[in-house]
């Protein structure tokens, strides 16, 4: 199979040029009511949408492009069991200090509990039938879930990143997977943080050190090397 590499930074992805859709993942991350519809858990914190909003499209366009061609999507969601025996006690107090307690009633219903509707995946994202979801009780999508046996039973050695937020459950999971050995892609205009000073400081941190967890691209670029035949 041909090598390719994706324009990107500070290194052409992927390091081996081996990027097909079978060894290749879309991972969605938390593209959930709770972190950006209205009523949700970042609104009910106060944080302004637009920018976790922002993502939205450029992740369509990119699923679009992936999916007709067969790559590997995988969608995570973040949420506690309804008895909420998988929350930790400080995850629950921390959040009852700044007004969104989790598991406590809400617009959306119980904050970041499964089930409800605040939960649930965005309209604009759904999965299709056959994709994997992922649904994790913290912020990286490794901790306490089937997410690496998955990958490893699908051979899939490549993961590009996108969703919210870009500094909590994007870049816990893509220090995850990076320490397990996936050669990690993070999109950049496909991510979005409640501040934005965080979302820069965190696509800096991935390009330190010649790629200390990966590179760091756009949809456009991705769209585009994947459109060429
Ligand atoms: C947060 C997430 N920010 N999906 N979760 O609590 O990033």
């Amino acid at each position: 199979m041909n090598e390719r590499f994706l324009d990107s930074e500070p290194y052409p992805w992927p390091y081996n040029g081996k990027l097909h859709p079978a060894n290749t993942a879309l991972i969605i991350i938390d593209m959930q009511t709770d972190f950006c519809g209205k009523g949700g858990y970042v609104d009910t914190m106060g944080y302004d949408l637009a920018a976790v909003r922002a993502p939205i499209e450029p992740i369509n366009r990119v699923l679009h492009v992936m999916r007709e061609q067969g790559f590997h999507i995988i969608h995570t969601r973040e949420g506690h069991r309804p008895d909420l025996s998988d929350l930790p006690a400080n995850k629950r107090w921390r959040s009852q200090r700044i007004g969104a307690g989790i598991g406590d009633a809400g617009p959306c219903g119980r904050i970041l509990v499964r089930g409800e509707p605040g939960w649930e995946l965005i309209p604009e994202l759904q999965p299709l039938a056959g994709e994997v979801i992922i649904d994790k009780p913290g912020k990286g999508s490794f901790c306490a879930t089937d997410l690496e046996l998955i990958l490893r039973t699908r051979g899939i050695e490549n993961l590009i990143l996108c969703g919210i937020t870009t500094d909590v459950c994007v870049h816990t999971t893509m220090r995850e997977a990076n320490d397990r050995g996936f050669e990690c892609l993070l999109l950049e205009d496909c991510c979005g943080a409640t501040d934005q000073g965080n979302h820069l400081a965190a696509l800096h941190m991935i390009k330190m050190q010649g790629g200390v967890f990966g590179a760091v691209s756009d949809s456009a670029s991705l769209v585009e090397l994947l459109s060429e035949q």
